[in-house]
């Protein structure tokens, strides 16, 4: 899923992701149309080959927010998205006879874009990310960040660590959920230096040195998208479809919807329509065998 304010470049990250090297294989579309404005929650789904291994990746794509005259609870149509994905799960997880494997559209990460500007994040990215960093897991990013010298955008993923720290804010991975001591060194890199990874987004393809890549042309050259040394895309990139793939879902099973569960179980006033008791859920979605 990807939240942020309109116009920081959610929609091209998507075709980003779907068109880097990952899925270039699959990614057979070759649009030169503009993107366009979004203006509803959309899912858009795709199989990626990643290590061998084909896999469906859906990412949820949102209309900027923060344009309103009033933006106070503009996190509410998100949060009750992600709830539903929830509902849905936890209803096929009730009756859990009837089948075998249950269709997952929970999210299991949000990209929070925040927009380059070298200030203080904003009211509204603080309440956004404080309201949904208890129901989903918050991956920060920093949008368009090749607008940013070097020297800035060291700086504010500086300044933006240190503002979700004092505002308690946990983005993923969050420190009470590193399993062992490995995890904790791993992570602690990622949370004290990674974050947020500063990415740069694009659909069209330049000539670079004899290869094609993924890139905006500009009057002073190509930013190569997947290039690390030109911004940080391929590392989000790897960290959310590679190296914490997994574990982005089991802290979305384990915690995030163990949550939504056990709250919602507990609350008699907003049972299952149709449904009398609520039989025992069982932890996982496969049903324990003794
Ligand atoms: N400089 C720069 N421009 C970008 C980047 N990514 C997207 N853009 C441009 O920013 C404009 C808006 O991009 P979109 O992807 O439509 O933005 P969005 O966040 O989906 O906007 P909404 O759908 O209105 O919320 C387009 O002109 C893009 O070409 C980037 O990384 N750097
Ligand atoms: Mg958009």
């Amino acid at each position: 899923m990807s939240k942020g304010q309109s116009g920081l470049g959610k929609s091209t990250l998507i075709n980003t992701l779907f068109k880097s090297q990952v899925s270039r294989k699959s990614a057979s579309w070759n649009r030169e149309e503009k993107i366009p404005k979004t203006v509803e929650i959309k899912a858009i789904g795709h199989v990626i080959e990643e290590g061998g291994v084909k896999m469906k990746l859906t990412v949820i794509d949102t209309p900027g927010f923060g344009d309103q005259i009033n933006n106070e609870n503009c996190w509410e149509p998100i949060e009750k998205y992600i709830n539903e994905q929830y509902e849905k799960f936890l209803k096929e997880e009730v009756n859990i006879a009837r089948k075998k494997r249950i269709p997952d559209t929970r999210v299991h990460c949000c990209l929070y874009f925040i927009s380059p500007t070298g200030h203080s994040l904003r009211p509204l990215d603080l309440e956004f990310m404080k309201h949904l960093s208890k129901v989903v897991n918050i991956v920060p990013i920093i949008a368009k960040a090749d607008t940013m010298t070097l020297e800035e955008k060291m700086e504010f993923k500086q300044r933006v660590r240190k503002e979700l720290e004092v505002n308690g804010i946990e983005f993923y991975p969050q420190k009470e959920f590193d399993e062992d001591l490995e995890d904790k060194t791993e992570n602690d890199k990622i949370r004290q230096e990674s974050m947020p990874f500063a990415v740069v987004g694009s659909d069209k393809e330049y000539q670079v040195n004899g290869k094609r890549v993924l890139g905006r042309k500009t009057p002073w050259g190509i930013i190569e998208v997947e290039n690390l040394t030109h911004c940080e895309f391929a590392l989000l990139r790897d960290f959310v479809i590679r190296t914490h793939l997994q574990d982005l879902k089991e802290v979305t099973h384990n915690i995030h919807y163990e949550t939504y569960r056990a709250r919602r179980l507990n609350d008699n006033g907003g049972l299952p329509p149709g449904e009398g008791v609520l039989p025992p859920a069982p932890a996982s979605p496969r049903p324990a065998t003794e």
